[in-house]
């Protein structure tokens, strides 16, 4: 069947009328891959599936909330919407107003969002606002312009966000059959994608859909890692600048997933973010953009603390762990190229090109 977006995928769990006109890129229904190379290089005992967010229409799993809340914004009559972003929803903001021909406005914290995400904001058309700030600033000041004027705040504080992000849940147990993975590990930025996941995850257990619920494991950068250190973090730091983000709205929400999930959010380091961005790419073929790749390398910590050795699987013979890849690698060209190795430049002569591959000149085939 052709794939209509999530909104009318998922219709009955959506809060959407016969009339409403759906405002939607076609987004969702994203793969979710096995990664055996590196379930092998983390715990012998688990099963790791990439749910990859990277190949929604603007490239992040922010279409899913931006659908519901375009489509919100215009039942609702706004003419205008506007976000605090640290790139990604910007992004989506940007395409689905465009798509809905209303008006968007973003504030960005300058210097500090990666190119794709600049340049999707730019060439969709929304009115782009560089603050000499970080997120928390942005949030705070767009949450006051919209309460005074007739504009649609469609940052993940906006509940209708959180509906169709909750749709990601939806997926993976369909894909898994009916069942809920025994884990989810996530990045954890502004946390609304943590609360939306544990929404749809407990809905469509109501529903009658899955007998079971995951432990949810949420990972904040060290350097911004407010929820774990428990006050907010005045000057977040990370080179994943997608969740650098030092008090986040849906901070209670999230430690409710947490709490009622029995899992836990920790804390990683760029370094380690850094391996496990690298570890997807190089062993799995998966291309993620930085952020994304902290749910990764917090399922390296936890193993190496021997977290998953407490565990029996529940169905079949592995844990099942889905971890959730955010966004995509090109969103951050700059991220891949600096983490990876240069390009060599050669002499155009075939002795030189096989020096620089590695191949000796006198060998033959
Ligand atoms: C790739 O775009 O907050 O915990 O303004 O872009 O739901 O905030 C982005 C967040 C994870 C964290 N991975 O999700 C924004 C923004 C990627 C992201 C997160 C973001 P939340």
């Amino acid at each position: 069947m052709r794939n209509e977006g999530l909104i009318q995928r998922y219709r009955k769990f959506m809060p959407v009328s016969q009339d409403t006109r759906i405002i939607t890129l076609n987004e969702g229904s994203t793969p979710l891959i096995p990664a055996p190379s590196l379930s092998a290089a983390i715990h012998p005992k688990i099963e790791i599936w990439l749910k990859y967010e990277g190949l929604n229409p603007t490239g992040s799993f922010k279409d899913r909330g931006m659908t519901m809340a375009i489509t919100k914004a215009v039942e609702e009559g706004y003419e205008a919407v506007a976000c605090a972003s640290t790139g990604n929803t910007s992004a989506s903001a940007a395409a689905f107003a465009a798509r809905a021909g209303i008006r968007c406005a973003v504030l960005i914290p300058e210097g500090k969002i990666a190119l794709g995400k600049l340049s999707q904001a730019m060439i969709h058309g929304a009115r782009v606002v560089q603050i000499r700030g970080n997120f928390d600033d942005a949030l705070r000041l767009v949450r006051k312009v919209c309460e005074r004027y007739p504009i649609a705040l469609v940052n993940s504080v906006n509940p209708y966000r959180i509906e169709g992000q909750k749709s990601g849940a939806f997926e993976i147990i369909d894909d898994f059959d009916g069942i809920a993975p025994d884990f989810q590990a996530m990045p954890v930025g502004n946390a609304g994608n943590i609360t939306a996941y544990w929404k749809g995850y407990k809905e469509y257990k109501a529903a009658g859909n899955n007998p079971n619920l995951p432990r949810m494991l949420g990972f904040q950068a060290a350097g911004s890692a407010p929820i774990v250190l428990g006050h907010p973090v005045d000057k977040p730091q990370t080179f994943a600048t997608a969740i650098r983000i030092g008090n986040p709205a849906s901070w209670k929400s999230a430690e409710e997933a947490r709490d009622e999930s029995g899992g836990l959010i920790g804390m990683v380091t760029d370094r380690q973010i850094k391996d496990a961005y690298k570890m997807l790419a190089a062993t799995e073929g998966v291309f993620c953009e930085p952020a994304s790749a902290a749910g990764i390398a917090g399922l390296k910590k936890l193993s190496e603390n021997g977290y998953f050795d407490n565990f029996e699987p529940e169905f079949g013979d592995k844990l099942r762990v889905v971890s959730i890849l955010t966004g995509h690698g090109l969103k951050d060209p700059d991220s891949a190229i600096s983490a990876a190795e240069e390009p060599k430049t050669v002499d155009a002569e075939e002795d030189a090109i096989l020096e620089a591959i590695g191949i000796e000149a006198t060998a033959t085939v």
